[in-house]
């Protein structure tokens, strides 16, 4: 009986879906990072116009991922997708300083919703490969991110052109599943 339960159990958990939604300004590398998580390859981007959602499924775990638009215009849409959200992964383009200010405010907004009350936070501190990049460190005190209590948050520095970091991302995410 006992042995049933868990394969029920695992059965059920390989079907369960994750909602993941994926924000940050234009430009950042939402898509670049979602496609990465999809393919583990480079695919052509172009401004995302709404949102794009594709189901990623890694090591048998299930989500339902959301690249929504980051451009101004679409910004005041991004609560439209924030029900049942489990994850939510922060895109911060590491060259785009002149904007990080921006990016913050709309995040400490995020985190104030009920709906993402639940919701753990990834931030992806991209494009490290650039010269000059802000260090994830830099970037975690330029957000304050110490003093965030109320969600789980980790940081992770990544290369969405290449790959690197964006896999250690999501086995963060896997680990906070609950
Ligand atoms: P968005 O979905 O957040 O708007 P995209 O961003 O994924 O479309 O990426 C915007 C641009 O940044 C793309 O360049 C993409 O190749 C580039 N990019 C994404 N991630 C990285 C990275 O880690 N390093 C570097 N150097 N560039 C990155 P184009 O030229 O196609 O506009």
């Amino acid at each position: 009986m006992g042995m049933l339960m868990t394969k029920l159990w695992k059965l059920w958990w390989s079907n369960k879906e994750h909602k993941v939604i994926i924000v940050g300004l234009d430009n950042a590398g939402k898509t670049t990072i979602l496609y990465q998580f999809l393919t583990g390859e480079v695919v052509h981007t172009s401004p995302t116009i709404g949102s794009n959602v594709e189901e990623v499924v890694w090591r048998n775990i299930h989500f339902l991922m959301w690249d929504i638009g980051g451009q101004e215009s679409l910004r005041t849409s991004w609560s439209s997708y924030y029900s049942h959200t489990q994850f939510l992964i922060v895109v911060i383009d590491s060259t785009d300083r002149a904007r990080l200010g921006t990016m913050k405010q709309q995040f400490y907004s995020m985190l104030t919703r009920e709906d993402l009350t639940k919701a753990a936070v990834l931030i992806f501190a991209n494009k490290q490969d650039v010269d000059g990049a802000m260090t994830a460190a830099e970037i975690s005190e330029e957000l304050n991110l110490t003093s965030i209590k109320s969600h789980r948050w980790q940081i992770q520095p990544c290369c969405a052109l290449s790959g690197e970091g964006v896999e250690k991302g999501l086995e963060w995410i896997a680990s906070n599943i609950s």
